[in-house]
């Protein structure tokens, strides 16, 4: 998903569940053994106990002429400028928790799902509002987007992803924070979905239903009413149920 080198020279990086980076390490310590560990984090206040090893790497014998890390690992990855771009829609959406009911807006999944109907060809702004105590990783299915501003969380972690062209379809939301991202949306005919990746919230209700070619359906771009009309459950592409 990372079309660029996003940092040097770090020792730790915040990955959220269900969110990836590639990594590229460079050997340049003594031979011995190094672990590759999995530190503890406190995303509600409360801290995990202890470090998971996750790999350990031995090695030995001489070192080669230290190579450079290239600056540059894919020359075609770019930032998009939404200034510049067919932008339908600037859409809010609220995260927030509450008697063991996940929301997206208000709206639990299972009661009535937040819609988006999106207009396929356009890109929209999406700002997700972390209205609880709790980070929340955002995941959005299908098109993947580029971050344009995090506030919150630690100030390393929030500025990671709005500087360079990576596309990710997973990003932390810290608490009492908020997300901003430039949203592509492309050719995709049926039904996809958005939901934080911690399953446990996802699966209260924390989730809700985007559909890319949702306008042929005759509602909500950009108008975010977040509930699909009769003619899009009618749709046979678009059968409840096929949440793949
Ligand atoms: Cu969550």
């Amino acid at each position: 998903m990372v079309g660029a080198l996003i940092v040097e020279d770090e020792t730790e990086l915040l990955l959220s569940p269900g969110e990836r980076v590639d990594v590229l390490v460079m050997g340049t310590q003594n031979s011995g053994s190094y672990r590759l560990l999995a530190l503890p984090y406190a995303r509600m206040g409360r801290s995990a106990l202890q470090a998971i090893t996750l790999m350990t790497v031995m090695y030995q014998g001489q070192l080669s002429p230290v190579q450079a890390i290239p600056t540059t690992i894919n020359p075609d990855a770019a930032r998009l400028d939404p200034r510049t771009l067919n932008v339908m829609a600037d859409r809010a959406l609220n995260l927030s928790m509450g008697q063991a009911n996940g929301y997206i807006t208000g709206q639990d999944f299972d009661v009535k799902p937040y819609t988006i109907m999106s207009e396929v060809g356009t890109f929209e702004l999406w700002t997700i509002l972390n209205q609880s105590g709790m980070d929340h990783p955002f995941h959005q299915h299908v098109n993947p987007c580029q971050v344009l501003s995090v506030s919150g969380g630690a100030a390393n972690s929030a500025g990671l992803y709005s500087g360079i062209p990576a596309w990710k379809d997973t990003v932390l939301v810290p608490k009492w924070g908020s997300l901003t991202i430039l949203v592509p949306v492309m050719d995709y005919t049926g039904m996809a979905m958005f939901h934080c990746h911690i399953l446990e919230h996802e699966d209260i209700g924390m989730m809700g239903i985007w559909a890319p070619d949702g306008r042929r359906h005759g509602r909500d771009v950009g108008g975010g009413s977040g509930t699909a009309p009769s003619s899009f459950w009618a749709s046979p592409f678009s059968t409840p149920g096929r949440f793949a």
